[in-house]
């Protein structure tokens, strides 16, 4: 196929991208694990996200599209190439939601890639390697934790025995939550493969800085680096009325000064470092007895590998200095460092172009937040293709992005696609 073909093909495959057809398919998605205030309760191998794969596993079919499902839970939607045996082009992202999630954060990048899929049969565009739209198993990380847990899993990031044994605060293990899924929605074993040819996730960009800036469109260059751990703080119950403070072991008193420590260790001049508690646990929880024992997290986020190695040292030996001087047992548990990421520029140089094909304004960034592109990135040349979101906001029932912006970034994405796809191999 000749130079002047392929560029062709693309604006083809671009201009049959539908707007309609993408916001509707966002609409009705987004009313499976609905919360009732604009946001999503969709979490990891719930039956909530069992609906959300049964509804585009039907879509799919329709289009004699094959879905699978591996033995970590990702799905895979795939659209076969003329060459069957060539290693696939990915694109995806993740169906799971925060509890109290927006209705863009994953599911674009599912149903952006879908729609790729549906633009190419409707241009005709048959393309050699098959093309293959991903749902990776709990992205979110709310549920089982460590987050992007699918794509670790399909990556060799995490053995997927380690994956199976996780356990959600309720006890249930992953391998149970997946039995249940695999028996209300029922999909195909996904049979092993060669590593995927190039992956190329679309994403709104949970930050503001397209919005600010009036770009439609993020070249991403790669992903800043991510570690987590759980604190676990040993005090003594006690009576609230008759314990003296002198001999209080107050593990929640104790908790509330281990993380005032810790915001100012990582207080930075820059203000590039991101550290959150998200989740903390009281025991016994009961207003009138000393809290016993208290479990929190800590997200630690930099670009810096170096950064994040050292402050993560750093954040052990605080915890057991103001443990000591508050008499309590306080351990950390090192659950998750997954290293900064930067692209090879093969995708996002094809993201670049391909916006500028669309003469949509760009902007060239690397990601805040954390993505299964970290992993796939690791077996594969690898891209993101950002979208604006409303002033910035994600991980929020207010989470918005127009319909304009969720076509632009499909009609950039399905460009890189079929750019990919119709290499000849
Ligand atoms: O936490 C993250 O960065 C991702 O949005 N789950
Ligand atoms: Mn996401
Ligand atoms: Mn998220």
């Amino acid at each position: 196929m000749s130079a002047a073909d392929v560029t062709g093909r693309l604006a083809q495959a671009a201009g049959s991208v539908s707007k309609d057809r993408l916001w509707r398919r966002h609409l009705e998605m987004s009313r499976i694990g609905a919360t009732g205030r604009g946001g999503l309760n969709r979490l990891a191998l719930t039956p909530e996200d069992g609906q959300a794969q049964a509804l585009i596993a039907g879509w799919a079919a329709a289009r004699g599209y094959t879905t699978t499902r591996d033995a970590a839970g990702n799905v895979f939607i795939r659209r076969e190439g003329s060459r069957p045996d060539a290693p696939a082009v990915m694109t995806g992202s993740h169906l799971d939601s925060q509890p109290n999630g927006g209705c863009f954060d994953g599911t674009y990048g599912v149903l952006a890639g879908f729609e790729v899929l549906e633009a190419l049969d409707d241009a005709g565009i048959a393309t050699p390697h098959p093309i293959e739209v991903v749902a990776w198993m709990n992205e979110e990380g709310s549920r089982f934790v460590p987050g992007a847990m699918g794509s670790a899993a399909f990556t060799g990031f995490l053995p997927l025995q380690d994956v199976l044994e996780k356990k959600d605060a309720a006890g249930v293990t992953v391998r149970e939550a997946l039995a249940r899924i695999d028996g209300s929605t029922p999909l195909a074993a996904r049979a092993p493969g060669p590593p995927p040819a190039a992956y190329v996730e679309a994403h709104i960009e949970q930050g503001p800085i397209l919005e600010s800036r009036g770009d439609t469109i993020g070249v991403v260059t790669g992903i800043q680096g991510i570690r987590r751990f759980a604190v676990e703080v040993l005090g003594e119950e006690g009576h609230a009325g008759t314990t003296p403070r002198a001999s209080r072991k107050d593990a929640l008193s104790a908790a509330v000064a281990l993380i005032s420590a810790l915001e100012r260790l990582t207080a930075d001049a820059e203000d590039q470092v991101r550290f959150t508690v998200g989740r903390m646990a009281v025991e016994p929880n009961s207003p009138n007895t000393i809290p016993g024992k208290v479990t929190f997290s800590i997200d630690l986020r930099h670009p810096s590998k170096d950064l994040l190695a050292r402050t993560g040292d750093l954040i052990h030996a605080t915890v057991s200095e103001v443990a000591a001087s508050r008499r309590v047992d306080a351990k950390v548990q090192d659950i998750s460092f997954v290293a900064p990421t930067t692209f090879l520029p093969l995708v996002p140089e094809a993201v670049r172009s391909a916006a500028s094909a669309e003469g949509l304004p760009h902007h060239v960034l690397p990601s805040g937040a954390g993505h299964d592109a970290m992993h796939l990135s690791r077996i594969c040349p690898t891209g993101m293709v950002f979208i604006p979101c409303l002033n910035g906001r994600s991980h929020t029932e207010v989470e918005s992005a127009t319909p304009e912006d969720l076509f632009a970034g499909a009609r950039v994405l399905a460009r890189v696609i079929a750019e990919l796809a119709l290499q000849s191999c």
